[in-house]
């Protein structure tokens, strides 16, 4: 791959958008590797995935407006198409997937971290929606996820504003779960990772299924659906093993 930088850990992959001298901007080059390295993780043996962004100062700086500038609404859609597929696959993916947030992480890099399961952040990242200061709204699910991390008052300032948020403050509203230090990000990233990696993936893969499917059902379903989703979980040997060797060693 050009533009995506895998790199594999035990059961564990770290993806590196690696565009560093356009501050990681998503072209549809980039938006391309990651519906095919997407495709291959859905099915690997791998546990946990990282995205992160390459250099010191960006995770993404967005979708490529150098390319966005030259085009009209037949291609805004496609773009606006191929951003869609990437971000619902990671939504989906039943996997867990981490935003190391190393940087500027704006419009189409926030959305990208959005559709991430779990964002870090290192102190010099700076998030936001600034779509409107070109003359533009979010196109992939800023304003659809944004909404539903932080709430419609926090979206609509982020959104309408388009200004960008420290990591204190996109701490403070629940849009990143946690700021370490740069120099850490990705090895403290990597360990959080590690941990997440020796629970039962099948079990991760249900609840991120069931807190997704949550978010838009209503109560009385998300309950009957984690219902059955939980007895699924007793069909399987993990599920037989984890618990033989909890009773055993008492
Ligand atoms: N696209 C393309 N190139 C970019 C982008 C971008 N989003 N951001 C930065 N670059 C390029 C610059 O043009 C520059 O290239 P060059 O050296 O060849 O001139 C290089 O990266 C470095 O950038 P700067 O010189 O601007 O670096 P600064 O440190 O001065 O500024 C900023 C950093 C503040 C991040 C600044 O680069 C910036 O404001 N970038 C744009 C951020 C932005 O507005 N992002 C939102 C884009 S819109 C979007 O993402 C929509 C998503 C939904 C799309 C739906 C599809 C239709």
């Amino acid at each position: 791959m050009k533009y995506l930088k895998v790199e594999r850990e035990e059961d564990i992959v770290q993806i590196t958008i690696s565009r560093q001298d356009k501050l990681n901007a998503l072209s549809l080059d980039v938006m391309d590797e990651f519906i095919s390295l997407l495709d291959v993780l859905e099915k690997d043996s791998s546990r946990v995935i990282i995205i992160t962004g390459e250099g010191p100062k960006a995770f993404s700086a967005g979708a490529d407006i150098e390319y966005m500038s030259n085009i009209g609404p037949t291609d805004a859609e496609k773009y606006a198409l191929r951003g869609h597929e990437v971000l619902n696959k990671i939504e989906k993916l039943e996997k867990p997937i981490i935003a190391a947030v190393n940087g500027y992480a704006l419009g189409g890099g926030c959305e990208l971290a959005l559709s991430c399961d779990i964002r870090f952040a290192s102190p010099n990242a700076q998030l936001g929606q600034p779509e409107v200061t070109l003359g533009i709204c979010p196109g992939w699910g800023g304003t659809q996820r944004l909404l539903r991390i932080i709430g419609p008052a926090r979206a609509k300032d982020l959104i309408f504003s388009g200004r960008k948020i420290t990591a204190e403050e996109a701490l403070s509203m629940g849009l990143i779960n946690k700021i370490i230090p740069s120099e850490n990000l990705l090895s403290e990233t990597r360990a959080y990772a590690k941990v997440l990696s020796k629970n039962s993936s099948f079990a991760i893969g249900i609840s991120k299924m069931l807190v997704n499917k949550g978010t838009d059902a209503n109560l009385d379903t998300g309950l009957k659906l984690e219902i059955y989703s939980w007895a699924v979980c007793f069909s399987t040997k993990d599920r037989e093993e984890r618990m033989r060797k909890f009773t055993e060693k008492k």
